[in-house]
């Protein structure tokens, strides 16, 4: 038996060195998840890259030639392909220079310190003379430029969270904005040892604390939290959050000591509550004809709100959304009015439903990392600005308060993620693909992105491979040595980065002269603190645990001195209006939360032609598009594709079915699916979510035959100020799929020539 970390769980299994024979789940987990089943069943997929592989049209005509994404794919050797790699990089250095790259290479990637593929491919494209690189991310990308303006810089916060046990000990009322999904925080970056979705929640319930969900899907929340749950349109929660505000204004209930002590521009947001900026008082009727929840349940809740140790949480859900910035800008400052942010259950959360690692004890320590180097390029872009980056060379744009301009990109170098799964309106990023003379992905599997690729270079997956990790916050340091041999000629990223450094003359600096293994050894001594185990005696262990918090309550120490302990926020204060952000003269951001319509709602005109609004959010049966070939992924298909979920009602005004292949439709691309009906999703919502390989049809790249909800999402920033990810909603209909179901051909490998 042997240990092993994943993102969403930690497993232990025996393996006859080709192949895991049993898994099962770790021995200290109280909650473990049936995601582990993917791991085994998906090694040796025929989606399995098992050797180099190089698009025929690249191949024959050289970088830049048409047909990326169509053309057949020529087997080819090692020696070959990393020929072909180095003189190319060698070609686009000397010719366009390391502006020319782009090496983002935005992904989660898998579990394990080493091997972390971003890591990898970052040194390796910093010894080569940099690259151009992204910010943010996709999960976050909106709070990540947000947070730091109005309350400090979000990962600190995400780590120093109030603990989960705080909560389930001190907290009256959970008022959860977007829920506290239980399968989002089965999953931390980096591994997770102990899941603790459900028991904290029964913990909080047993001792008398209420929890209200607000959100479109009912099950957004664990069952144990017995939760009432308020359905606003989706994307309304701000409007929804100003009203509670205005009523704590107008009727005094707001803590105008904390508002003072602790706050800025509490003034300037109120005036617009009131009404006095633009002739519209936020006030509960005003809220029902945006939201659809009733003025009076909007009142009561208030003063509900004003009458518990209350806990105002919002998921990162809600700001993967056009105008994102507002329901998390607007539950910070009701939190805020409520004062109860540092004591302990009550106050501001962002993230808890997210993923795990929100309100778990911080850990003491760091684990080690392989370093990066220094990157010379400055040229960035917000992650989710990829399309707009391959399509726009040299065009301008706006980020947080600075003048940028697209740089020209002619190689993009990925590893470790999976633009065709995480990017929005994939046939606009089919399109931005075309544009760069060459692109080069090391994947484990033929996803779409390979697929979309010049040089396909097959990675191991970390049962492959020696390493060690453990999750953000997580106590348990786990080592990971291979438990079974690569599959067909799959190599590491590190051993792949190694040789063509060798090619490139800089192998030396590359890998300072280690083995994977020796870096290991290397990278655990240097980094060992006293009293923990000599790097054999943890290599053969099953893991240790490394010191964490006993518990924690946000910005308790702000609160009990604000001069001493201020926020990082340019005030030193909770900033309820932000000069700073004024001072860009947004008009998508301005300087205080605000109600602004999205593009796409089911009060806005666009929701005439289509009237459903699709929440495309995190799948339950496997992380992102993770392992979609696997067996717990696939026993969740409907034929095959991905599950729909749709109101009973909805479905009978349409005429459609339980177990139904239906047509998901927009202006931007169409995808099929299997109808699930069920009432807990809000009527005139449909669920799908992300992360069934993109699977387009040969004459139609809009057309998803799989299910895969971003041929429909829009690539529109969230605001000028984050330029994040807004692929959470999007208006569609659904039509009954006429005709023959077509074959999926993502679950097979591409044509070879
Ligand atoms: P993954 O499926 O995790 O998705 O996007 P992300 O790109 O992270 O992709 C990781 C890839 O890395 C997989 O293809 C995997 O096989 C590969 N891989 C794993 N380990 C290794 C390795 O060691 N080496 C190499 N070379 N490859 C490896 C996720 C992103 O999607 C995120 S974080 C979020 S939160 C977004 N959420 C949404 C959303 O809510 N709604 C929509 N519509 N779209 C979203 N996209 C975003």
């Amino acid at each position: 038996m042997a240990t092993h970390l994943t993102h969403w769980g930690t497993f232990e299994s025996v393996s006859d060195g080709e192949r895991l024979t049993a898994v099962r789940p770790w021995r200290g987990d109280p909650e473990p998840m049936p995601l582990i089943e993917n791991v085994a069943s998906a090694q040796h997929h025929r989606t399995r890259i098992a050797q180099p592989h190089v698009r025929k049209g690249w191949l024959d005509h050289g970088p830049g030639a048409p047909g990326r994404g169509d053309d057949p794919f020529v087997p080819v050797s090692w020696e070959t392909a990393l020929e072909l790699l180095s003189g190319e990089l060698r070609r686009v250095y000397d010719e366009h220079g390391a502006e020319a790259v782009y090496g983002g290479s935005y992904g989660w990637a898998s579990a394990g310190r080493f091997h972390h593929a971003q890591s990898q491919v970052h040194r390796f494209l910093n010894c080569l003379g940099g690259y151009v690189r992204h910010v943010n991310s996709y999960s976050m990308g909106t709070s990540n430029v947000l947070m730091p303006h109005i309350l400090g810089e979000l990962h600190w916060m995400i780590g120093h969270s109030t603990t989960k046990t705080v909560i389930a000990e001190h907290t009256e009322l959970v008022v959860a904005f977007g829920g506290l999904s239980p399968k989002n925080s089965a999953v931390t970056p980096g591994g997770v040892s102990r899941h603790h979705s459900r028991g904290w929640v029964s913990a909080a319930h047993a001792r008398g604390c209420r929890f209200i969900s607000v959100g479109p899907l009912r099950d957004d929340i664990t069952a144990e939290a017995d939760a009432e749950w308020l359905a606003p349109r989706p994307g309304t929660d701000a409007a929804l959050m100003l009203a509670l505000a205005q009523i704590l204004d107008a009727e005094e209930l707001a803590d105008k000591p904390f508002l003072d002590k602790y706050t800025v521009g509490f003034e300037r947001f109120a005036e617009y509550l009131r009404g006095r900026t633009d002739g519209v008082v936020k006030n509960a009727q005003w809220a029902e004809q945006i939201t659809g929840i009733p003025a009076e349940r909007i009142r009561a809740l208030a003063h509900e709100m004003a009458g518990a140790r209350t806990l105002v949480t919002v998921s990162w859900s809600l700001q993967r959304a056009h105008h994102g910035e507002q329901p998390v800008w607007a539950g910070l400052a009701l939190a805020a009015m409520l004062g109860q942010i540092g004591l302990p259950g009550g106050g501001f959360g962002h993230g808890y439903g997210s993923a795990g690692m929100v309100g778990e004890p911080a850990r003491g320590l760091s684990i080690p990392r392989f370093p990066q180097g220094h990157n010379r390029i400055e040229t960035f872009i917000p992650v989710a600005r990829i399309a707009d980056m391959l399509l726009e060379p040299g065009t301008p744009y706006e980020y947080n308060g600075l003048h940028l301009r697209y740089p020209d990109i002619r190689l993009v170098y990925w590893a470790g993620g999976n633009p065709f799964h995480h990017h929005q309106d994939l046939a606009r990023l089919r399109t931005a693909f075309a544009r760069p003379d060459t692109i080069v992905v090391h994947d484990a599997f033929w996803t779409a992105t390979t697929r979309h690729a010049d040089i396909v270079l097959p990675a191991t997956m970390t049962i492959e491979r020696d390493d060690f990790g453990a999750g953000e916050n997580d106590p348990l340091f786990v080592p990971m040595p291979a438990l079974t041999r690569p599959h067909g000629q799959a190599r590491d990223d590190y051993a792949i980065f190694a040789e063509l450094s060798e090619k490139l003359g800089f192998a030396k600096e590359f890998t300072e002269g280690r083995t994977a293994q020796e870096w290991l050894r290397h990278l655990y001594d240097e980094w060992r603190p006293e009293g923990l185990p000599d790097f054999d005696t943890f290599w053969a262990g099953e893991g240790i645990e490394l010191p964490v918090a006993a518990e924690q309550v946000l910005f308790a120490d702000f609160r009990a001195d604000p001069e001493q302990h201020p926020l990082t926020t340019p005030t030193g204060r909770i900033e309820i209006f932000s000069e700073t952000i004024d001072s860009f003269g947004y008009s998508d951001c301005p300087g205080h939360p605000v109600w602004l319509e999205p593009a796409e709602w089911l009060g806005g005109p666009a929701s005439q032609r289509f009237p459903l609004q699709l929440i495309a959010n995190q799948p339950r049966s496997k992380l992102h598009s993770q392992l979609d070939v696997g067996a717990h992924s696939q026993s969740t298909k409907i034929a095959g594709r991905e599950p729909v979920r749709l109101h009973p009602q909805d479905a009978a005004a349409r005429g459609l079915r339980a177990g139904d292949i239906v047509r998901i439709v927009n202006d931007r691309g169409s995808c099929l699916a299997g109808l699930i009906l069920d009432d807990a999703v809000r009527p005139g919502v449909a669920q799908l979510s992300t992360g069934a390989w993109y699977d387009p049809d040969p004459d139609d790249a809009s057309f998803c035959r799989h299910g895969n909800p971003n041929v429909l999402t829009a690539d529109r920033p969230s605001s000028t100020l984050s330029q994040g990810c807004t692929g959470q909603l999007t208006l569609v209909e659904i039509q009954a799929h006429r005709g023959e179901v077509p074959e999926l051909a993502v679950s097979r490998p591409p044509a070879t020539a």
